[in-house]
């Protein structure tokens, strides 16, 4: 049988049929989606939830997790302790809400496929709670007990570290896309 295609032809036919194997093959692992969460994207509520719940499409990896919870001056947080993951479902207990006004759920997990997920979702507080802001330098006991020790730098490097993780998320994701 005879090709009307030259062997050069042929040869990058079956290169570019390669290629677009493995180009396509990470595609197949999509990154979990974030499907439902209470309180719900753009909610309103009265009183304060006692957590913060994020419900993805598949189980998501328990590496990295963070969720946080931002009052409405965009810094205090809300959420009174680490997040947990429980399959597909991603959640952190809260302390009570203070002030009216918009909230921020902000989370940050790790898909099934490996890839970091974050993003946010917003909720309105309509009536203000008894919560109080937490104070803006808090201070951590150190185990060996030398007092306290003020948790900012924490934070700082925390804040960094997460820059640099989101830079190379992005990345990622697009490389991925
Ligand atoms: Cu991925």
């Amino acid at each position: 049988m005879t090709s009307r295609w030259s062997f050069p032809a042929r040869f990058a036919a079956a290169l570019a049929a390669a290629g677009a194997v493995l180009l396509g093959a990470p595609a197949a692992d999509a990154h979990s989606v974030l499907v439902a969460s209470s309180p719900a994207a753009g909610a309103s509520v009265a009183t304060g939830p006692a957590e913060a719940v994020l419900e993805f499409d598949e189980p998501v990896e328990n590496r990295f997790t963070e969720l946080a919870v931002l009052g409405p001056d965009g810094t205090s947080h809300w959420e009174a302790g680490a997040a947990s993951v429980v399959d597909a479902r991603v959640s952190a207990p809260l302390r009570p809400l203070g002030p009216a006004g918009a909230y921020t759920i902000r989370y940050r997990v790790t898909s099934a496929d490996g890839h970091p997920v974050s993003g946010t979702v917003p909720f309105r507080l309509t009536v203000a709670g008894p919560g109080a802001a937490a104070p803006a330098v808090v201070a951590v006991a150190r185990p060996g007990g030398d007092g306290p020790v003020p948790l900012w730098p924490w934070i700082t490097g925390g804040a960094v570290l997460l820059g640099t993780g989101y830079a190379v998320a992005r990345r990622l994701s697009r490389a991925h896309a």
